[in-house]
């Protein structure tokens, strides 16, 4: 084995208590951890409040959704912080960080797999949208994480980290598709268009600054170092998610009758069929 060699395996096989060692001596990106952990904490209990009297079964269940949010945020920034879900990637050459050992919050990626699908099914039930539609959000949004995941984890070739990011675009394009075009109409027709409209633009721009932090941090074009990338997904994580779905709550508090009558299409595959 090559010194050098020894030396990548080395740092590529740091144990946890390493890694948290290296976590907390960057000050930047452990209070970006901190401040989610401590914020989530605050926003479950915010949210036990506010949902306490809702009585209609739809409207729990987006409370239900909505409180899912926070709570997987709390437990992946919890892995964040600890070390458990971060680790040394050496880049492959090509990158702009090549041969150097990059610390990667992997966990990032696994734990939205979790928690989009969370904000897209709130969306979904609040538009009042059919299965199908609401099925297709949701895999191409599980897809989306997972390939985007596979982009930040894989260290043999630089062009298949770009290929995967690719892909991951592609299925946040379908999401994008079903947000902007098929939800809006569904919830015009459920009476929630307004609401709807602010939370759709809220999340279609929000969730346009991930793959451009993705492009621009350490894992892609590394010109944003990793303590700056990790507050811009703090940052955006606080208003896609935690502001995303006070709004939500706060309107579904204030309008249980609406969203109670809605639920005609969830199971139904769409429209009923005409009479013959
Ligand atoms: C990645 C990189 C690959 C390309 C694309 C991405 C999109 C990520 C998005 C994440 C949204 C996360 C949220 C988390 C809340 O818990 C994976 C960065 C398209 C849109 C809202």
């Amino acid at each position: 084995m090559t010194a050098a060699s020894t030396t990548a395996t080395t740092v590529l096989q740091a144990t946890q208590s390493e890694v948290l060692q290296e976590i907390q001596s960057n000050v930047l990106l452990n209070s970006s951890l901190w401040v989610n952990i401590a914020l989530a904490g605050v926003v479950i209990l915010l949210f036990v409040a506010m949902g306490r009297e809702l009585e209609s079964s739809r409207a729990k269940l987006i409370w239900v959704a909505t409180m899912l949010v926070p709570l997987v945020s709390i437990s992946s920034y919890v892995g964040l912080a600890s070390g458990l879900t971060v680790g040394f990637l050496q880049m492959p050459p090509g990158h702009a960080l090549a041969g150097q050992e990059v610390l990667s919050p992997w966990g990032r990626y696994l734990t939205w797999t979790f928690s989009t699908p969370m904000i897209l099914l709130a969306l979904g039930l609040l538009a009042d949208t059919d299965m199908a539609s609401l099925f297709t959000a949701i895999t191409m949004d599980i897809g989306m994480c997972i390939t985007g995941l596979a982009a930040a984890l894989i260290t043999s070739s630089h062009l298949l980290r770009w290929v995967f990011y690719g892909i991951s675009c592609a299925f946040f394009v379908a999401v994008l598709y079903v947000l902007l075009v098929e939800w809006p109409a569904d919830a015009q027709a459920a009476g929630t268009s307004e609401i709807f409209g602010t939370l759709k633009l809220l999340t279609v721009v929000l969730w346009l600054g991930y793959p451009i932090l993705w492009a621009l941090g350490s894992e892609g074009l590394a010109l944003l170092s990793v303590g700056v990338t990790s507050w811009g997904y703090s940052g955006l994580d606080i208003l896609a998610k935690y502001v995303f779905a006070f709004l939500l709550l706060r309107w579904v508090a204030a309008n249980e009758g609406t969203v109670s009558q809605a639920g005609t299409n969830i199971g139904s595959g769409g429209a009923a069929p005409a009479d013959d």
